[in-house]
């Protein structure tokens, strides 16, 4: 007899017969998928007789009964009923779920397709006697479903009906995400989907054509079933958690290392920081480089140390963002995200949020009209890409840092009189149906400050160029040492090299030159504990 509690979701095979590669068969797919680590199948084929359906459910059936896997049915609760499968996946335009709870008894699974708030109410309303679990979609983009009525989500969109499955208290309902997951994309939508209350992680993955286009679906199931098991994501080498305090120590070895590297680092960026952020990093003993020219960019990435630093202040074509993205992302190599302007416009809302739906970032930092829009607790739209003047509320600053870092799992960044550093990162692991440790309210904080440097708001790309200063210092750091100190290095240095600056300029044209003076002098001296910033742990 099947219990519903102790139902496997981890890896769900959804099957799909216009997909198969020569030589393979519905069967053999499905086979070797169960022989590898599938947990969970549903068969759906939308375009198969009733007669050849049974058939086919039958033989399906047989495989699952071996392995003692549930078998799912899509749609056809008669075909269901007739073979007496486990249960039936419907959407939210076939049999209401009360008629197919009725049919189908108490005992028997039910799942549904759902991708909208509303509808995560209404399985809510039903209680734990309607669905059983659901299939969250569509994460991104795929070929397998025709004429989807959706738009991706991205592992945000995700994470938000987990948070409606919370506040809705639908505690028994299970979750897998559906649409577009592949073995690049799933480590990452794992690790960066949970709810706000960090109570709730993914119970599972579910996939078709990773599995049923693949001509060899043993390898593609065992390759899924390893990626789920590690419960790690190792996006960037050096990751490592937080566990020390930052200590002057640290930031010697950190500008140290960075002298000893030297950091390629490639901006793509706007046209007003480009050759200030050039000379910026040039003063940090690292390697700027400017290319927006793609074909180059997997050459950039496999260079020791490259690091990329994406600006969307800038002019390039959202597919050379994209691309840049993947390729850093593939490398493993560090991506420092600076979100310009984050939703001062809705084409540039539209951008940012489809970058962050589809990367994985060392570092986001941004003003705070920035960090505040990226955390949902701007009132109002931005006006423009500078910060605005809401700087004056740290604790609201802090809370939406603290959001920030630990949606995107990133080190997250809030500049102003005071910056805010927040580590989202948790050591790069994430837990199937065990939640992530805590919520964002728990992460790890440090305030930066070096009293008011007015003159910084008063020359172009300063911002820009701490994201520059950030992406040297990261891409400097090795295997077990800790991104978040790195970063907080960054900061210090560059607020330290901007108060020392302000002191010895004569107005905001000699700023620039003393800024840049000042960060090569801080940086070549290497003593951290005469910087000017202070580190505060909050
Ligand atoms: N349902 P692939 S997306 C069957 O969003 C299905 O509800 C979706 O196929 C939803 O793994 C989808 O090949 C197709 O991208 C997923
Ligand atoms: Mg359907």
């Amino acid at each position: 007899m099947l219990d519903k509690n102790k139902v496997d979701y981890s890896l769900y095979l959804v099957t799909d017969s216009t997909m198969l590669p020569p030589g393979t068969t519905l069967e053999s797919q499905v086979e070797v998928a169960l022989q590898n680590g599938v947990t969970l199948v549903q068969l759906r084929e939308k375009e198969t007789d009733t007669k050849v359906f049974i058939e086919q459910a039958l033989k399906v059936q047989k495989l699952c009964h071996k392995f003692q896997v549930p078998l799912i049915i899509n749609d056809r609760v008669d075909v269901a009923l007739a073979i007496d499968a486990d249960g039936v996946h419907v959407g939210q335009d076939d049999m209401p779920i009360k008629m197919v709870r009725q049919l189908l008894g108490p005992d028997k699974i039910i799942g549904w397709s759902v991708g909208h708030e509303h509808e995560v109410e209404q399985l809510a309303a039903m209680g734990p006697g309607g669905v059983d679990y659901v299939g969250l979609g569509m994460v991104y983009p795929t070929l397998t479903k025709k004429n989807p009525k959706k738009a991706p989500m991205g592992p945000r969109g995700v994470s938000k009906l987990l948070d409606k499955l919370q506040s809705t208290k639908a505690e028994w309902c299970r979750t897998v995400a559906i649409g577009g997951l592949h073995p690049d994309n799933i480590p990452r939508v794992l690790y960066q989907v949970a709810s706000s209350d960090g109570k709730r992680t993914l119970d599972g993955i579910s996939v078709v054509s990773d599995i049923m286009a693949s001509p060899d679906a043993g390898n593609a199931a065992q390759t899924l079933r390893a990626l789920i098991d590690d419960a790690r994501f190792q996006y960037a080498e050096g990751l490592s958690p937080f566990t020390k305090e930052y200590s002057f120590e640290f930031a010697r070895k950190c500008v140290q290392q960075t002298t000893e590297v030297s950091p390629l680092v490639q901006h793509i960026t706007n046209k007003v920081h480009q050759n200030f952020g050039a000379n910026i990093t040039l003063a940090l003993g690292s390697s700027p480089i400017m290319s927006e020219v793609e074909p180059e960019f997997e050459e950039l990435s496999q260079v020791p140390h490259a690091t990329l630093l994406l600006n969307t202040g800038t002019v390039a074509p959202f597919s050379t963002l994209l691309h840049a993205m993947r390729v850093y992302n593939a490398a493993r190599r560090p991506i420092v995200f600076d979100p310009v302007g984050y939703s001062a416009t809705s084409t540039r809302l539209e951008l940012n949020n489809q970058l962050l739906a589809y990367g994985q970032f060392a570092c986001i930092k941004g003003n705070v009209g920035e960090i505040l829009s990226l955390a949902d607790l701007n009132k109002g739209k931005m006006r423009g890409v500078d910060a605005g003047s809401v700087g004056s509320d740290i604790s609201l600053c802090v809370e939406a840092t603290k959001i920030v870092a630990y949606r995107y799992r990133t080190v997250a960044v809030c500049t102003g009189q005071q910056d805010v550093i927040v580590d989202g990162t948790c050591g790069g692991t994430f837990r199937l149906s065990e939640g992530s440790a805590g919520g964002a309210s728990a992460l790890p904080a440090v305030i930066v400050e070096a009293g008011e440097i007015p003159v910084m708001g008063k020359i172009t790309a300063s911002g820009c160029s701490l994201g520059s200063t950030i992406a040297c210092l990261v891409g400097s750091i090795s295997d077990k040492q800790h991104l978040f100190h790195a970063v907080v290095t960054a900061v210090c240095l560059y607020k330290s090299a901007g108060k020392i600056a302000s002191e010895r300029c004569h107005g905001s044209g000699s700023f620039q030159v003393e800024l840049i003076d000042a960060l090569d002098q801080l940086f070549t001296e290497n003593h951290p504990e005469n910087w000017v910033a202070n580190v505060s742990r909050i």
